[in-house]
């Protein structure tokens, strides 16, 4: 198989995935492949989309599949996002500027995380024509999180991305002491404070997150900003309803890839539960351990409107930049209409639970 471009792509994620590994720094490697305490919960992300089986229909006429679909009233290529991660410097030398080539090529939303090495608004300048949302906590000192808000309405993003998992600093265990202090080269031009303008710790972010945030306080963000909420972070039915009722547009479900609260459920067995408590009245997206395009089709069938992609399109980056994560997301959007196809359905709304064995 080859990626449209000049390498030849590995047919898997997970020989990428091995690739990515060589190609990292030990650091970055440490930093983004591993998740909190024993990693159950990480590995069980990846496992638990493989329980849902597929029950698939035939003789559909399949002559036209499309996987084409829309995010907040955006139009996308695929339901395939790619998640706020941190700190891109860390595997690719254009960092986060390579990441937002790569969502114009896959006409994907890029979500840029608050701890990017590069500034939204240097972001936005390098992929001016494209919908990117930008993603946030809320910090002790919320007026450095009202002016981060404040600089995504300015800078033209779509969608604020509230994260909501924050209460406390998790433990790391493949971190040296659980913490991490990344080349002193980096800086994080979105998390500039008064004191310490363009040089702030990620741990030290971490601990700056405010742990008194309610559901009340979701509104600020919409506010600060004058955009739509996405709520990144929610693992429960009634939660979900509650953020709605708050104002949120959408809803993330997420455990952070199992970097959080080892022994969090897996993302992709919450995801029913919170796609009925919602009903209709938000749009839910849902990330953690998908690795190939039956997982979209899966996750879609079961209440998404779309999924966020974290480590893989990291490991595209490490092995061959932006070329590198274009290549992952063509090749989930690819594996996904073949998926499609071979499920007898040409459009992504007419993926419903029936396709899935016992999800009904
Ligand atoms: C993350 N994630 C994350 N989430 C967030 O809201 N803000 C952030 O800055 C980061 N940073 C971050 C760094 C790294 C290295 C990873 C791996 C993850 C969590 C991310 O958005 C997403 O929830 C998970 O990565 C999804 O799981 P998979 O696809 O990595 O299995
Ligand atoms: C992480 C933080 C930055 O997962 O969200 O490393």
């Amino acid at each position: 198989v080859t990626d449209g471009t000049s390498r030849v792509f590995p047919p898997t994620l997970a020989e990428l995935e091995a690739e990515a590994e060589v190609a990292a720094s030990p650091a970055a490697w440490d930093y983004l492949a591993h998740g909190s305490g024993d990693e159950s919960t990480m590995r069980e992300n990846v496992v638990a989309w493989t329980r849902w089986k597929l029950r698939p229909q035939v003789l559909r006429d399949m002559g036209d599949v499309r996987t084409s679909t829309t995010v907040l009233g955006i139009d996308v290529d695929a339901p395939i996002l790619i998640a706020p991660t941190a700190m891109h410097r860390f595997v690719c030398d254009d960092g986060e500027l390579a990441t937002a080539r790569a969502a114009v090529r896959a006409n994907t939303i890029y979500i840029v995380s608050m701890a990017a090495t590069t500034s939204l608004e240097a972001v936005a300048a390098e992929a001016p024509d494209s919908a990117r949302w930008a993603q946030m906590y809320m910090l002790r000192d919320r007026g450095r999180t009202r002016a981060l808000a404040e600089r995504a309405g300015a800078a033209g993003y779509r969608a604020v991305v509230a994260s909501v998992d924050g209460a406390a600093v998790p433990r790391r265990s493949r971190l040296a002491g659980g913490a991490l202090v990344p080349p002193d080269t980096f800086r994080f031009p979105n998390l500039a404070s008064p004191d310490d303008p363009h040089n702030t710790n990620l741990m030290a972010m971490v601990s700056d997150f405010d742990p008194t945030v309610t559901f009340d306080d979701l509104a600020l963000f919409e506010e600060w900003s004058g955009l739509p909420v996405v709520v990144k972070g929610v693992m429960r039915g009634d939660d979900a309803a509650r953020c709605v009722d708050a104002g949120a547009a959408a809803i993330a479900i997420s455990n952070h890839g199992g970097r959080t609260l080892d022994g969090v459920a897996a993302t992709a067995d919450v995801l029913p539960e919170i796609a009925d408590a919602v009903a209709g009245r938000a749009e839910v997206y849902v990330d953690g351990g998908i690795r190939n395009g039956v997982d979209v089709l899966r996750a879609v069938a079961l209440g998404a409107q779309a999924v966020l992609i974290g480590r893989p399109v990291l490991w595209g980056l490490a092995v061959d930049g932006a070329d590198g994560a274009v290549a992952v997301l063509h090749h989930l959007a690819e594996e996904l209409g073949r998926a499609m196809a071979l499920c007898g359905r040409d459009r992504v709304d007419l993926l419903t639970r029936d396709l899935l064995l016992g999800a009904t």
